[in-house]
């Protein structure tokens, strides 16, 4: 089934110098952009993408780093788009996460994992609905989806 999903390259990775690494990956795979912008996370933002984690010891500290500097959102498009973003980032905690995953690669830390990816369908569709507006999203064929998907 296609689906949408939501992903953001956070802080760690855009001081770092590493976002077009990361983007590369996602085409490469053969999921699809349909939406991206940087930008930095507003208060409000932070505090619906994370409401899962308000009474968790690292709320605070979650909410300041991903507002610290610049982060890139995307809607990503693509068959079972949201089960291969999973698989593509690696566990949170980094040091655990396998070898080829983003997060296995370019990281060891648990809050510092360089990207987000919505865990189920209903999560993307909450997450897309905080950082894009009705209609934002983008529809085009990328002319090599008959060999990739
Ligand atoms: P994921 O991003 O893999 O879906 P979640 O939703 O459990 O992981 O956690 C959201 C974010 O909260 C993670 N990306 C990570 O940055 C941070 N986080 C989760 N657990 C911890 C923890 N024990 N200590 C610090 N940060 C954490």
């Amino acid at each position: 089934m296609i689906e949408r999903t939501f992903s953001m390259i956070k802080p760690d990775a855009v001081l770092r110098g590493i976002v077009g690494e990361v983007i590369a990956r996602i085409e490469r795979k053969g999921l699809k952009i349909v939406g991206m912008r940087m930008i930095r996370v507003s208060e409000d933002q932070a505090s619906r993408l994370y409401a899962v984690h308000r009474e968790k010891p690292f709320y605070g500290e979650l909410v300041s780093f991903i507002r610290s500097a610049p982060v890139v959102v995307m809607a990503i498009e693509g068959e079972s788009a949201v089960s291969v973003m999973r698989r593509l980032i690696g566990s949170t905690d980094a040091k655990e996460a396998s070898p080829g995953t983003v997060r296995g690669d370019f990281s060891c830390s648990k809050s510092m994992n360089v990207i987000h990816a919505s865990d189920s369908v209903e999560n993307a569709q909450k997450e897309l609905a905080i950082f894009f507006g009705e209609g934002e999203l983008l529809s085009y064929e990328r002319l090599d989806a008959k060999w990739v998907t």
